[in-house]
Parts: C-alpha cells; sequence; structure tokens
C-alpha cells in the first residue's frame, strides 16, 4: 500500500514541500487521501467531470450500455450546495421517451415506475441516482449506447433549469446487474397490461398511462 502510494504521490509531494503537509493537516484534519485524488470516482478513461449549475454539482453520472433492448437507464450524483431543488424531467437524443423511475418493492418483487414530482434535491443535500434506486430510464432508443460512448443528456431542474451533461456509457458490471431492466421488459412489469416481453418489436413500452 505504502509504497504504490509513495509512486505516485511522491514528485508533487516533494514539489510542495512541507507547507502542504501543513495546510492540509489543518484543512481536513488529516484526511490526505481527499485531497490526494480529486477526480475520484469512475474508472480512469472515461471519467465524469462533475458539472455545476447553480448551487447544484452533478457528477459520477453514467449511462448503462445497451443489452439489446429498447431501453436503458442514466445514473449519477446530484448535490446542492444550497437551496432545495427538483430534477423535474430529462431528454436525450438517443431516447424517444424520457422518464425519471423509482423502484419499489413489493413483498418480494420489486418494479419500477414513474415517480410522480421528479427527484428531489435536498437543500445541502443529494440526491443519488443509481441502479436499484431512482434512475433516468430512456426509452425507445434510437441507437444502442455501447460501452466507451458517450450520451448526451438534458436535465430540466425546477430551480437551475436545464443543464446539459455529457455522460459515459459504462457496461454495468460488478453491483446490481440488471434488474431495472428485468422490470421493465419481463414480467414484473406490466402495469398497463398492454406489454409483455420489451425484448421485440413492440417498442415503446405503453406505462405511462
Ligand atoms: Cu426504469
Amino acid at each position: 500500500m505504502s509504497t504504490l502510494f509513495r509512486s505516485r504521490a511522491f514528485l508533487p509531494i516533494l514539489l510542495l514541500g512541507a507547507f502542504a503537509v501543513a495546510l492540509l493537516a489543518a484543512a481536513c484534519g488529516g484526511d490526505d487521501d481527499d485531497d490526494a485524488s480529486p477526480t475520484q470516482g469512475a474508472g480512469a478513461g472515461t471519467a465524469f467531470q462533475p458539472v455545476k449549475a447553480g448551487d447544484l454539482t452533478i457528477s459520477d453520472a453514467w449511462v448503462r450500455a445497451s443489452t439489446g433492448t429498447n431501453v436503458t437507464a442514466a445514473y449519477m450524483t446530484i448535490k446542492s450546495a444550497g437551496a432545495a431543488d427538483t430534477l423535474v424531467s430529462a431528454s436525450s437524443p438517443i431516447a424517444g421517451m424520457v422518464q425519471l423511475h423509482e423502484v419499489v418493492t413489493e413483498g418480494s418483487t420489486s418494479k419500477m415506475q414513474e415517480k410522480p414530482g421528479g427527484f428531489p434535491v435536498p437543500a445541502n443535500g443529494t440526491a443519488e441516482l443509481k441502479p436499484g434506486g431512482w434512475h433516468i430510464m430512456l426509452m425507445d432508443l434510437k441507437q444502442q449506447p455501447k460501452a466507451g460512448e458517450t450520451v448526451e443528456l438534458t436535465l430540466k431542474f425546477e430551480k437551475a433549469g436545464e443543464v446539459k451533461i455529457v455522460a459515459p456509457v459504462q457496461a454495468a458490471s460488478g453491483s446490481t446487474p440488471d434488474m431495472s431492466h428485468d422490470s421493465h421488459g419481463g414480467s414484473s412489469m406490466t402495469p398497463s397490461g398492454g406489454m409483455s416481453g420489451g425484448m421485440g418489436g413492440t417498442a415503446t413500452p405503453a406505462m405511462g398511462r
């Protein structure tokens, strides 16, 4: 551990000298890891640069690589350094329809549905969009996003207005796999009765009705 740290951080530390050490200790109470990696987060190549809009900072944005279905999802962290705000809608050039979804669990099944009113961002707080929870659902895809590409998203906030971001596409490896997808195309998600199995040409899920 310490050798790894040294090889990456030794040069800058040499240059900054003792001042930096003193500053660090004073400013962050010894939490020097914070300062050593300001661009932490996603992977090396496709890290998302945080986007600021008024009091809001959007970070860790990513779009799930398509698995061949007609839908995918976008995730991110939205933090407010001031007043509360609400993400009320979103859009993307690659999607014919975009909805803000929540995942609700009833008994042993969970399903996703449109979240009425959008995603609230608390004052001085954070709204987290992540697999298995809140997400921006991209539907009626015009193209299939692949890992390594980027997807343009326009977020519309009640107060901050429209914010454009470009999110990297990542394969959903690791944590929660496709549970959100499955509930979309799969059996547990037929509220309007009209759609079963979202794989094929039945296209646009008519779930908003
Ligand atoms: Cu969804």
